[in-house]
């Protein structure tokens, strides 16, 4: 075997076995113990599911929020934040997703946030690239310390009362996640 067929057959080798998908789950959502809340935060959705056995429902009301720590810490290797999103109806509802530097209490919470217009119905695949999120303060994208759904009293976010979307299935996708999505893959 001539060494140029070998490098072939070891490139190919490589190739064969290179993962297509590196995505890195952060919370199927099937158990909510995780997300800590003091205003109600999620409720356990069996009915709509996008993925495994459970979903979350989250209600439209200013103040509710919920939070999870324990999420993957650097971010560095992802591009991007999925989020699947069920809405009952398209509205005029706003909520925010934030991910957040830890600090000390001295310095302020450093966070990145973006916001969620409920526009559309059915479930959508959310996909905030690391460039839709503000940052407040100094969040740093490879030292995250957790992940947060609210609504807050700024003014930002817009509630409906007695409306919610269902959450589930948040994912880190890669570049080639992201290119495998385009392509349809
Ligand atoms: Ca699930």
């Amino acid at each position: 075997m001539t060494i140029s067929r070998s490098l072939t057959l070891l490139i190919l080798c490589l190739t064969t076995i290179r993962p297509v998908h590196s995505a890195e789950k952060v919370d199927d959502m099937d158990f909510l113990s995780e997300w800590k809340s003091q205003s109600g935060g999620f409720v356990e959705e069996t009915e709509i599911v996008k993925q495994g056995d459970g979903a979350a429902r989250f209600l439209l009301f200013n103040g509710n929020y919920a939070v999870r720590e324990g999420v993957p810490g650097d971010w560095s290797e992802f591009d991007a934040l999925s989020v699947w999103v069920y809405a009952e109806e398209a509205g005029e509802g706003v909520f925010g997703i934030s991910v957040t530097t830890p600090k000390s209490p001295d310095e302020g919470w450093s966070y990145f946030y973006v916001k969620v217009p409920v526009d559309w119905e059915g479930w959508r695949q959310l996909i905030f690239h690391k460039e839709d999120f503000k940052g407040s303060r100094d969040p740093d994208w490879s030292n995250i310390s957790n992940l947060q759904f609210a609504l807050m009293w700024n003014g930002w976010t817009v509630e409906v009362p007695d409306a919610s979307v269902v959450i589930d299935d948040i994912e880190l996708l890669t570049p080639s996640d992201l290119e495998s999505l385009e392509f349809g893959n």
